[in-house]
């Protein structure tokens, strides 16, 4: 049989993901606006108390000055209308702004508006406020989560906000201006246990770099990237453009990995390791594995990126 985009998807298919990511969210989904923005608030001042999220710098936020203005000279009740339109997927001119940015610049938009609703310059969530039963329920199983799960779920529900951006014309985009690559001078090698496949060392060392136009090249043609709990990225170009959208400063911590003969001369590998965002630093260690088929050539044909059901899973490494 064939190689083809959907065989490569159930390479080493025991690899168990986090479930319960995409099974909180659909639960945050369903609570109201007042409910989401009120445990979303609860979330965060929980997971304050353990961990510090960085604050984004200031030219990554350049396309949201407008709108945090805007908002910040609002009455207290058009603020929490803001905040609720947003939830509430509204079609509204700040909604389709928000639409159309990069999650890093959604998810600096709300550290600024939670910094100034514990200033006193927003309108906090009401003193008091009780969620309901079911916004206390899916609370509870967040805080039964590892936290590079957390983080996620908290992504996800700021990344979802908003009026729906296939409902915009495709063209207008946002994100933050691409950092230069890191000198080489400066860059570090991973080392990864039990694999030495080259395309995957001069993968994570060129994603460490924020290197994406070498990193680009490591692809086929016709390759595809799955980020995790979403659809397959499919092609250079698409690629190339998530990379400098969604992956500036990251790093990937590979730990362990396993490298076989696939059918058609390809090469699978699984890669297990640790991945920390910016905004978390070292404070975060999401536990991630890497399923990558690799042509005769070389070249990545596929590669998925799982968040890991628990830290047990690291360590499985078998078809
Ligand atoms: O509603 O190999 C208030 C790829 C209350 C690339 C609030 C990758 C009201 C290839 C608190 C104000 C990218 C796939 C809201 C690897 C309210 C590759 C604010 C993986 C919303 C490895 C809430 C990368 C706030 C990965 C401010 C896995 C919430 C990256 C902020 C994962 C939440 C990154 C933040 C993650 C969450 C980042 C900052 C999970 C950040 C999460």
């Amino acid at each position: 049989m064939p190689i083809t985009l959907d065989s490569a998807r159930s390479i080493f298919p025991n690899t168990l993901s986090a479930d319960a990511v995409p099974a909180l969210t659909a639960r945050f989904n369903q609570l109201s606006a007042e409910d989401q923005l009120a445990w979303t608030w609860f979330a965060f001042l929980e997971m304050g108390k353990t961990i510090t999220i960085a604050a984004p710098g200031a030219a990554s936020m350049q396309f949201a000055e407008g709108i945090l203005q805007q908002v910040k000279t609002m009455s207290f009740p058009e603020q929490t209308q803001v905040m609720c339109d947003l939830a509430n997927h509204a079609d509204t001119p700040i909604c389709r702004t928000y639409a159309a940015w990069s999650p890093n610049i959604k998810l600096g938009f709300w550290y600024q508006l939670g910094q100034w609703m514990e200033q006193g310059v927003v309108a906090p969530i009401p003193a008091g406020y009780q969620l309901s039963a079911n916004a206390s329920a899916v609370l509870q199983s967040l805080r039964e989560m590892d936290q590079g799960q957390q983080i996620t779920v908290l992504r996800n529900s700021v990344v979802d906000m908003g009026f729906d951006p296939n409902k915009l014309d495709g063209s207008t985009r946002y994100s933050e201006p691409v950092v230069a690559p890191t000198e080489l001078s400066q860059r570090t090698k991973v080392n990864i246990e039990g694999m030495n496949n080259a395309t995957v060392l001069n993968y994570m060392n060129n994603l460490n770099a924020n290197d994406f136009d070498t990193l680009i090249t490591l692809f086929a043609p016709d390759g595809a990237l799955q980020p995790p709990f979403q659809r397959p990225i499919v092609g250079k170009e698409a690629i190339m453009r998530f990379f400098r959208e969604e992956c500036q400063n990251l790093k990937l911590i590979p730990e362990r990995g396993v490298s076989e003969p696939a059918e058609d001369s390809y090469t699978q590998v699984k890669v297990t390791g640790k991945v920390q965002t910016p905004w978390f630093g070292a404070a975060v260690g999401m536990n991630m594995a890497w399923r990558f088929l690799i042509n005769p050539e070389g070249k990545i044909f596929f590669v998925a990126i799982d968040l890991l059901a628990s830290p047990k899973e690291l360590l499985n490494l078998v078809r």
